[in-house]
């Protein structure tokens, strides 16, 4: 495993992530999802198929034919654009083809590919039998489950998300530098007008101290997620998310934050500037529970 830059970083004296076993839903409610605590679970995928069924054989037969949008990368960060939000290089293969290119032993090409945060009910339906939407939190809530597909070296660069985030490993090992939301004053976000406004501008691997001076003050915390475990990342927390093994496979569940949370806090507001559609939304929902009142 890559260790080489852990050096650089200031490690919060604060606590490590814990990891807890099988934990009730109300001991994950009261322990860490109220307090928004980083937590690992173990024991919580035992009953996914997909731990054992997605080898890149079972992968290939059952959805080897469909198109798949995969993002590439010359550096191995794969960074979004500031105009677009999307990555500057995007592809559309066939599912196959993505998997033999991931699996090449000595690839033919210098770029790296990462099916990144693909919604699994639209896009593999199928494959959405072989895992088990955790009881810890309410579905109703649930806003989307993602597949992360992609191999040793694949890096998704420092940011945070407006959801409650469950990543659940199921193939290889990603190692996950989290920086607590009261951190983000040293974190240099990109403007709240760009497209990528919960990305850091601070490639924090090689940090440029003279244009981000306030960096060396952040501290964060470490941990490597094994397969069959799930790594709780609360709302508004930054992390950056390095991809270990041959193949590196993951689901990760998002769900929603009360919207009045959001709106108390700096890096929430930010986030809600941005998307208009959200809060017509968030009024919809309202608009309909008030007149279909449960
Ligand atoms: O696994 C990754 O590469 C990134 C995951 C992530 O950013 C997330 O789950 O929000």
């Amino acid at each position: 495993m890559n260790t080489n830059v852990q050096d650089q970083f200031k490690f919060t004296e604060v606590y490590q992530i814990e990891r807890i076993h099988n934990p009730t839903p109300e001991e994950f409610q009261r322990g860490f999802l109220s307090v928004r605590k980083p937590v690992i679970i173990t024991g919580g995928m035992s009953g996914w198929k997909a731990l054992s069924s997605w080898t890149p054989d079972y992968l290939s037969t059952t959805v080897g034919n469909r198109q798949v949008d995969v993002n590439v990368s010359q550096s191995r960060m794969f960074m979004g654009d500031t105009k677009t939000g999307f990555a500057s290089l995007r592809k559309t293969m066939k599912f196959s083809d993505f998997m033999s290119v991931l699996l090449e032993k000595n690839r033919s090409t210098s770029n790296s590919y990462y099916l990144q945060g693909q919604p699994m009910t639209t896009i593999f339906p199928e494959l959405v039998q072989e895992i088990e939407t955790p009881d810890y939190f309410d579905k109703k809530l649930l806003l989307v489950i993602n597949l992360w597909l992609g191999a040793h070296g694949n890096i998704s660069p420092l940011h945070y998300d407006a959801s409650h985030n469950l990543l659940a490993q199921v193939s290889g090992r990603k190692r996950i530098l989290l920086f607590d939301p009261k951190q983000t004053s040293f974190l240099y976000p990109f403007p709240a007008y760009s497209k990528i406004p919960h990305l850091s501008q601070v490639n924090i691997d090689e940090p440029d101290f003279e244009k981000f001076p306030k960096f060396s003050k952040a501290k964060c915390i470490e941990c490597v997620l094994e397969p069959g475990e799930m790594l709780f990342i609360p709302v508004l927390w930054w992390h950056q998310v390095y991809s270990f093994d041959t193949l590196n496979i993951a689901v990760n569940f998002w769900w929603k934050e009360k919207l009045r949370q959001l709106l108390l806090t700096y890096s929430g507001m930010r986030l809600l500037a941005q998307i208009p559609a959200f809060f017509w939304q968030e009024f919809r929902n309202k608009v309909n529970s008030t007149s279909n009142p449960k």
